[in-house]
């Protein structure tokens, strides 16, 4: 069954907090990223960690290996048990995030294709299937494929094979969670929860439609 994967990106730190304890019981791991940390601190980090959900470091780190390995050190250091990293930066700056996470006995997924319209402009012509490749040559934990583009993701699963598929774009991206949680590991949802009304109702709805709709 693929995971809920809550995309916390509210930046309000006591909204943000309430939303994932309330709705923790309905999610599987929960993604922090730039918006949250930057206006709430590291800290936040930490009191979220109480939780006692996986914690997946949302930074897209994109620099050289020797950057990359600093950053990942600290996410770790700092109790997050994943790391995003862009693979466009190339071999030896993904094999970096990659060691490190392993030095920590954490993750590291790899983006091969992102979800928004744009990004076909550039991940396009083979590129994503590249990328893909070298997460899998780097021995990355998954990739992150587009939950808007389906059909993206049924011609990456061949590569990666049983290396886990993260995808966002589900809800207020316009991807649809029935077609694609078949195809993947985790769905990372945001808006579609934090800016619901009842964001606990929708969690557990969401959680609902992943029940019914097990994995490949
Ligand atoms: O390709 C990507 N698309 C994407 O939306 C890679 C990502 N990491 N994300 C992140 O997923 C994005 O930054 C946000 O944190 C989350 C999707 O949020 P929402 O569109 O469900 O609100």
């Amino acid at each position: 069954m693929a995971e809920l994967i809550l995309a916390l990106d509210v930046g309000d730190p006591l909204e943000a907090l309430e939303i994932a304890e309330t709705c923790a019981p309905f999610i599987d791991r929960l993604k922090l990223g730039y918006p949250l940390i930057l206006r709430a601190g590291l800290g936040i980090v930490e009191d979220l960690a109480s939780l006692g959900l996986p914690l997946i470091a949302d930074f897209k780190v994109a620099d050289i290996p020797n950057t990359n390995r600093l950053i990942a050190e600290q996410v770790f250091t700092r109790g997050f048990d994943a790391i995003i990293c862009q693979g466009f930066v190339g071999r030896d700056a993904i094999q970096a995030c990659v060691d490190t996470a392993r030095a920590y006995g954490g993750e590291c997924y790899v983006v091969a294709e992102m979800s928004h319209p744009g990004a076909t402009q550039f991940f396009s012509r083979g590129i994503a299937e590249r990328l893909a490749e070298l997460a899998v040559e780097c021995r990355a934990d998954g990739i992150i494929a587009p939950g808007t583009r389906p059909e993206r993701i049924r011609a990456l699963r061949p590569i990666v094979r049983q290396r886990k598929i993260l995808a966002p774009g589900i809800g207020a991206q316009g991807g649809d969670l029935a077609r694609v949680a078949p195809l993947v590991d985790g769905v990372i949802v945001g808006r579609t929860i934090y800016e619901a009304r009842d964001p606990v109702t929708v969690a557990a709805e969401l959680a609902d439609v992943l029940k019914a709709r097990r994995g490949p």
